[in-house]
């Protein structure tokens, strides 16, 4: 029935359309049918390696074909950043279209202030109808959304608590839904789409998932989906990243730091279920006694294989770096096939047209390189921010943009589209004029600036702030260390070698520089961020948090250990 509606209004606005001064337009019902509705799918940490639409080696050995099609119907961002490379902090970035600094949510754990401006708010203002779904991880209410059912703090990947006010069907009990995250958000952004399908109002879904975060627990039907594929490790794998004190200083490499039985699922003996160095049981407690079963079963096989393998030295190092992408990979499966339901459920119901549908993630991730795992830096696997939209009505399909954009861009361009006014507090700017290939001028943005402030944290990354431009990347590790790194990206993609002593550079160094200081006038930035800060003791931050490493005595470090098993 509404489809056919939106049929005759189409008709008759495509008439009254012809001419632009024509002042049927006024009609505020038909200005509303106009409107689109917009899906932004988000998930957590999704790095772009692991989207085959970019085309890295990984993902081709691990596709997601549901994903690429909305790059294939409409466009792929290559160089989109986010502006703080951790997840609240990027979240409350796209709600306000505002840097951390302005919004006020610096890093995980601070509470976001929910009392100022925000998209959902302006669109709700605009009349639309809208949802978020799933992950929110700001603490504090969500305000701008008419219905929201949010996982707790991060979720968990089974069985996990959600908190609603309003009455959704499934809770087992207070809050907990039995089932898979990742299938219980699509399956909740499925039944949001069947409430407002039939109404006038257009709306705006947030639908946000857990995975592909860490502790990456696949689906029990996707548990041994990669137990054969052999993945490359990057070359950077085993690179020490000389000269680099902030890279020195962290605690996130795959075979020194992961979590044996919480991250890798390695048991502690042959035989045994019971997982080695699990630190935070909650995850696996939570499961069923039945998931538990499937689960051991599902995993039985390969880790009995791997204790007979005895490995260790180079060669464990190199096996937790293919556990880690089976798993890390695996969570990708679901999420895939939860879009692919959301893509088909707009196509069977006329709704595809008019939709917009964004994917993207809170910020990128290392997938090995430099033998990482996590996010945090400004280097580029966890600076890039994948990006896919979709609209049939104004994307041509196979778009490529190589513009720099950001996730401050998003607010402003959701309001563009929703005809709403921008406003002018907000720091992006709409990516319409990109989308629709409107866009006349050089450069959409010559620079891109970043800072991340969480430290001391998990994963001991110092805090740092820089510039990137299409070519260059300049960063300041201003706290203890102080330190400044300048790569060339063209000639060393990888980031290993800082031409900061490099008198060749030192003319680029001082453009960035200044183009640097003018984006922090730009935007706002004052001095009072880098002062005042509290003063801390490294070493002993560095304790506490180290204590948390992965199980001692399987641990590998490339400079100093011999390769007793290659
Ligand atoms: C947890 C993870 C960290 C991760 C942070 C932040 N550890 O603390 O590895 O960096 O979340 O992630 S875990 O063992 O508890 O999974 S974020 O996506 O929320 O920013
Ligand atoms: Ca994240």
């Amino acid at each position: 029935m509404k489809q056919l509606f939106i049929l005759l209004i189409c008709l008759s606005v495509f008439q009254s359309c012809k001419n632009e001064d024509n002042k049927a337009l006024d009609n505020s019902e038909i200005e509303n049918y106009q409107r689109p509705n917009i899906i932004y799918i988000m998930a957590d940490d999704h790095a772009e390696q692991a989207i085959s639409a970019y085309g890295h080696p990984i993902s081709q050995l691990a596709p997601t074909p549901n994903i690429d099609r909305i790059a294939n119907e409409g466009a792929l961002f290559k160089n989109n950043f986010c502006t703080n490379s951790i997840c609240g902090p990027s979240r409350a970035v796209v709600l306000t279209g505002k840097f951390s600094h302005v919004n006020g949510f610096k890093m995980n754990g601070n509470r976001f202030d929910g009392s100022q401006q925000t998209f959902p708010k302006l669109l709700q203002k605009a009349g639309y109808n809208t949802a978020m779904i799933g992950k929110w991880h700001l603490h504090g209410k969500p305000e701008g959304f008419d219905y929201w059912n949010i996982l707790t703090d991060q979720g968990n990947y089974y069985n996990p608590d959600f908190i609603s006010p309003h009455k959704t069907t499934k809770i087992i009990d207070t809050t907990r839904i039995e089932g898979y995250a990742t299938d219980i958000i699509t399956e909740e952004g499925l039944a949001y789409l069947k409430s407002v399908i039939d109404s006038d109002q257009p709306f705006m879904l947030m639908l946000q998932h857990k995975a592909p975060h860490r502790n990456w627990m696949p689906a029990l039907r996707h548990a041994n989906k990669f137990d054969s594929i052999k993945f490359p490790l990057p070359e950077t794998y085993f690179t020490n990243h000389e000269g680099s004190l902030a890279s020195d200083a962290q605690l996130q490499t795959i075979y020194k730091d992961m979590y044996e039985g919480h991250d890798l699922k390695m048991t502690k003996t042959k035989g045994s279920s019971e997982l080695a160095w699990n630190p935070w049981k909650t995850d696996f407690e939570r499961m069923t006694p039945a998931q538990c079963a499937a689960w051991d079963k599902a995993y039985k096989a390969k880790n009995d294989a791997f204790h007979d393998a005895n490995l260790s030295g180079k060669a464990l190092a190199e096996w937790k770096g293919q556990r880690y992408l089976q798993e890390y990979l695996a969570t990708i499966v679901s999420l895939d096939e939860g879009v692919g339901r959301v893509l088909d459920y707009l196509e069977d119901n006329g709704l595809a047209e008019n939709t917009i549908v964004i994917y993207t993630t809170d910020q990128g991730f290392y997938l090995g390189e430099k033998g990482w795992f996590d996010k945090r830096y400004m280097y580029e696997e966890s600076l890039a921010m994948p990006l896919l939209i979709k609209y049939p009505k104004a994307i041509q399909p196979g778009t490529v943009i190589e513009d720099l954009t950001q996730n401050l861009d998003f607010a402003e361009t959701f309001l563009d589209y929703a005809q709403a006014e921008i406003p002018a507090d907000m720091q992006g700017k709409s990516l319409r004029p990109l989308l629709e290939n409107t866009f006349k001028e050089a450069d959409f943005r010559d620079a891109v600036y970043y800072h991340y402030y969480d430290y001391p944290a998990f994963h001991m990354v110092k805090k740092h702030y820089g510039i990137r431009t299409k070519r260059y990347k300049l960063m300041h590790f201003y706290d203890d260390i102080d330190t400044w790194e300048l790569y060339d990206l063209e000639e060393d993609p990888s980031e290993i070698h800082n031409q900061i002593d490099n008198s060749d550079y030192d003319i680029i160094e001082s453009e960035l520089r200044n183009r640097l200081t003018q984006l922090q006038k730009k935007y706002k930035v004052t001095e009072e961020e880098f002062k005042n800060a509290p003063k801390i003791d490294v070493e002993r931050a560095f304790k506490q948090f180290e204590r948390l490493r992965g199980h001692r005595g399987t641990s590998y470090n490339p400079e100093t250990d011999k390769d007793t098993k290659i």
